[in-house]
């Protein structure tokens, strides 16, 4: 599939508060810090003009609904066990994660394995902004405008083998500055890990982010890189990433591993597959209040059908979930 740049002419620029959604070299350079952000900055070099800097993939067919979610939201109700179970924790206490330097390790059935600090591993990539959708499986979705590249432009470049079939994703663990690592010891078992199939991971779709609403990575959302797969529930979407290996077995993901009646490998956003605990055919989409609950129903890969759903040709998804 070509990538495909769309701007979105439902999306006004009076719409998207607080910050400026346009991918602008200089914005990006002044909220930064550090080797990582330069990097950024360095690797913008084709910047595109800011007159059509709003580029967006297409997130379903609900377009009017497709405003962006507040900065504000997307930052203060998150999910990081690391730091705590409490939506509120990672806001609260992931800037205790030093995320320089960094570097992500790139090994398993590659050609070219190696371990980049992030500022290399980002170098030549054409960062570009795009608009998903994303929902989390406890039924709440967001519009995020993310800042990054596709995952395949990553993989690429370390030339997976014939025989790799699926990735591994690992964050990083370190307990002396992660308090979730510490205090719900037993709940997961850390680090967390996540997987694709091979060819999930190569559709241009599978995004790395770096950024989002045009500045680099709030600690919360995943600092400094993290995956966004916005046709899956949002588990899948591992943050602060130090590890990924092509392999040939499945991995053990972290949800699997803890809980496999509730959390498939598979995980694609699918309304007619209702968790154990509650149902997946609606979703508050945030922000959302008892007043105004926002409420929608959620659509098949999250509204990527057109675009995804070939991936599955053949599979029984109530069975793979
Ligand atoms: N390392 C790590 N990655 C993670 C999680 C986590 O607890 N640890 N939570 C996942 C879940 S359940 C969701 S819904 C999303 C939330 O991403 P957000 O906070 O940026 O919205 O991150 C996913 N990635
Ligand atoms: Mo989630």
């Amino acid at each position: 599939m070509r990538k495909t740049i769309y701007t979105d002419p439902s999306i006004q620029s009076s719409e998207i508060t607080p910050e400026p959604v346009f991918l602008n070299r200089r914005h990006l350079m002044k909220s930064a810090g550090g080797l990582a952000s330069a990097a950024i900055a360095s690797s913008m070099a084709p910047a595109k003009a800011s007159t059509e800097a709003l580029v967006y993939a297409p997130a379903g067919d609900r377009s009017l609904e497709d405003q962006l979610t507040p900065f504000k939201a997307v930052t203060s109700y998150n999910n990081f066990y690391e730091f705590g179970t409490d939506k509120d924790d990672p806001a609260r206490y992931a800037e205790s994660m030093t995320i320089d330097p960094w570097s992500v390790k790139v090994g398993g059935l590659v050609n070219q394995p190696g371990q980049l600090h992030l500022e290399d591993l980002l170098t030549g990539f054409d960062l570009e902004e795009r608009i998903y959708r994303f929902r989390c499986v406890e039924a709440w979705s967001m519009v995020v405008p993310w800042v990054g590249f596709p995952l395949s432009d990553l993989l690429r470049r370390f030339e997976p083998k014939s025989e790799g079939r699926f990735v591994e994703f690992k964050t990083l663990y370190r307990r002396s500055e992660m308090r979730g690592t510490r205090s719900f010891t037993g709940v997961i078992d850390w680090p967390y890990v996540e997987g694709l199939r091979l060819d999930e991971a190569m559709h241009p779709l599978a995004f790395i982010a770096v950024g989002l609403y045009g500045k680099t990575l709030p600690h919360q959302n995943g600092a400094p890189v993290r995956l966004v797969v916005p046709w899956k529930y949002g588990f899948k979407s591992i943050k602060s990433i130090v590890e990924i290996n092509v392999t040939e077995a499945q991995p053990r993901t972290s949800w699997q591993t803890l809980q496999p009646a509730e959390y498939g490998f598979y995980a694609n956003v699918n309304p007619d597959v209702d968790h154990p605990r509650w149902s997946q055919g609606f979703e508050r989409k945030l922000p959302s209040s008892v007043f105004r609950p926002n409420r929608v129903r959620t659509l098949p890969f999250n509204g990527y059908a057109d675009q995804v759903a070939d991936l599955y040709a053949g599979m029984d998804l109530r069975r793979d979930y």
